[in-house]
Parts: structure tokens; sequence; C-alpha cells
């Protein structure tokens, strides 16, 4: 086990025996909502994925250790410090290790401390991607670089439209991430279910994805795979509606000058405003579906390791066995 990562005990324990485990960011508790809705949903999205069967694993910096798994205080003090709590990546990792910092993990740093933690699931809202412009502002989401290399999937409702999705989907193909629509053929782009791009399969069933993420890691093929869910249809802004309100965000980006790692919270408040706060009570429900897919996925995962161990197990005896008799033979 690293030295420099906790697990929280209930995490540990489900792990050690085989039961289905979820991680889960913080940054979208700091940086994605306001208070005090983040800290509710933070709450709710742990209950749900329990509700399915698995064990979730909020992840963060506290006090420069690593967290597989929070506690209650931990959530409402990240929820309550807000957009003050840094906001770390893999590139913030170190400083903050080193500075015994508390700060939230995005998509990127949970999955490697998922990973070192030995949990392959992990539910989101939404992944970062690749910005529009970004062809002369190089801003290209360190999510995408994370699912290339760190073996974890990764549950979201696609990517926001303030991003440009048909460059994401290209960059994810080069780095060799599968992205796999769950009951749909398009990529799902977060407050809307359809983006007009293609994901790579449809698939409609958990177990059917839980196969796939068993094939790809048993491979020795490494990196995270992509599970888009889109966002019920009764809880969906329609495309035209959020557009308009995207659009405005994204000139106030350029206008106000927001660059670096501030430009996504940025534009996830300046949405939720300008929607007097119906994106914001889609994301909840968008997370809410997300943290309830990954721990079936999450079962299903767990239920093919179990009957690979056991088939493992029946192969040994059956080579005992003949060693035994071959042995008597001879
Ligand atoms: N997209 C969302 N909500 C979020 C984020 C993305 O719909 O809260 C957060 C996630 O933590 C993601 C991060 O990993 O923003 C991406 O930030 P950047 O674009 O700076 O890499
Ligand atoms: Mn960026």
């Amino acid at each position: 086990m690293n030295a420099l990562l906790d697990i929280h005990p209930e995490v540990a324990d489900a792990l050690h025996h085989g039961r289905s485990v979820v991680a889960l960011e913080s940054t979208i508790i700091s940086h994605g909502m306001p208070w005090p809705q983040n800290l509710e949903t933070a709450l709710r999205v742990e209950a749900a994925v329990r509700e399915h069967g698995a064990v979730p694993a909020t992840v963060a910096v506290m006090a420069g250790r690593l967290k597989a798994g929070l506690t209650h205080d931990d959530i409402e003090s990240l929820a309550r410090q807000g957009l003050t709590a840094p906001k770390v990546s893999r590139r913030d990792l170190p400083l903050l290790l080193a500075e015994a910092g508390t700060g939230a993990t995005t998509v990127a740093a949970t999955m490697i401390v998922a990973a070192l933690a030995g949990i392959r699931i992990f539910a989101t809202g939404g992944i970062g991607g690749v910005h529009r412009g970004a062809a002369t502002s190089f801003d290209i989401s360190a999510d995408l670089q994370e699912l290339a290399r760190t073996s974890v999937a990764v549950v979201c409702a696609g990517a926001k439209a303030i991003l440009d999705l048909k460059l994401t989907l290209e960059y994810l193909e080069t780095q060799g991430v599968p992205v796999i629509g769950f009951g749909t053929d398009e990529l799902p782009a977060f407050y809307s279910r359809a983006s007009g791009l293609k994901v790579n399969r449809r698939l409609d069933t958990p177990e059917q994805i839980a196969r796939v993420l068993h094939a790809k890691w048993q491979a020795g093929l490494q990196g995270g795979v992509v599970i888009a869910n889109p966002i019920a249809p009764e809880h969906e802004i329609p495309r035209e509606r959020i557009d308009g309100y995207i659009g405005q965000a994204l000139r106030e980006v350029q206008q106000q000058g927001v660059e670096g790692a501030a430009v996504t919270p940025f534009l996830l408040a300046r949405v939720s405003e300008l929607t007097g706060g119906a994106s914001l009570a889609a994301n909840i429900e968008l997370v809410l579906a997300n943290a309830r897919l990954a721990a079936r996925v999450a079962g299903a995962l767990a239920a093919l390791s179990a009957d690979e161990a056991r088939a493992a197990r029946q192969a040994e005896a059956v080579e005992a066995a003949m060693q035994a008799q071959a042995a008597l033979g001879a």
C-alpha cells in the first residue's frame, strides 16, 4: 500500500472482500456546485452508491494525505471551502502533498488515487475535455491524458457543451480510450442527451460494460474507459435552450481573461446563473444517475472477477489432482 494513501476502513474492508467500490471526485463538490447544494449532493451521491450495492469512496487530499473515502466532516469541510479549496489535478498533487495541503481532486487526480487504492470504477458529472479554441489556447484537460494512462473507468454524462466535443472524441481516440454509450449511440452532452456525435459502441447493460472493462485490463491495455450515461429525458435541458447561455459564458471567459484551471469552474457557475439554477438541478440529477450506474457496473465487474478467481482455483485443483495421479503411476 502506498505510504501517502489512507483508505477509509469501510472501503478497505470492501476491497479486501472483493465487494464493489465506486470512487467519487471532490472538485465537483468544491468547484462544481454552490453551497449548500454541493454538500447535499455529495451525501446523496454516496447514498445512491450504497443503495445499489457498492461502497462509496469520495477522494480528496486532506492535510497532505491521499484519501480514498472521506468522513462526513471531510466532505462538509470541502463543501464549505468551495472555490477557496485548491483544485487538484495530476500536476498539483506533489505540491499539495509536500506542503501538507488540503484540496479537491479533479477527475484526473481522483483516477490516480482510485488506482492506487485498487478501485476500478468512478462516477462523476462530466469529464474535462478539449476546450473550444484549443488550437490556439492549448487548453486540453489533464483528464484526457489520465484516461489514457490510468486504469479506471469513468461513468459520466459525457462532457459539457462548453467544450469542443468533437475534438474531445478525437483526442480520446488518439489516446486509445474507448467511449461507451449506455443505451445510446450518441455521446451525451451533459445537460442534453444528444450531441450528434457517435460513441464507439452502444451497450445496454452493466454486465456488457463490465465485460469490456474486464477484457481491456485482462489484455494488459492500460488506461481508462469513458462510460457515457445520458441524462434522463425528464431532467434534460434541450440543446437549443442551453447553447445560447454557453455562448454567452464563453464570451465572458474571453472578455474577462479567465485562464487555466479557473476556466471550467467559471463556465459552470455562469451557466448555472444564466439558466436560473435549471442547469444545477439537471447537474444534480445526472450525477445521481451516474452514481447508480457506476455501482451496478462495479457489481458486475466484481462478479466477473469472482468467477475468474473460482475458475482459476478449479483449474489449480485439477492440475494438482493430475500431478498426484501421475506421481502414483510413476
Ligand atoms: N465538468 C463538469 N463538472 C465539473 C468538472 C468538469 O461538468 O465539476 C470538473 C471535474 O473535476 C473535472 C475538472 O475533472 O472540472 C476539469 O477541469 P479542467 O478543465 O481545468 O481540467
Ligand atoms: Mn484547462
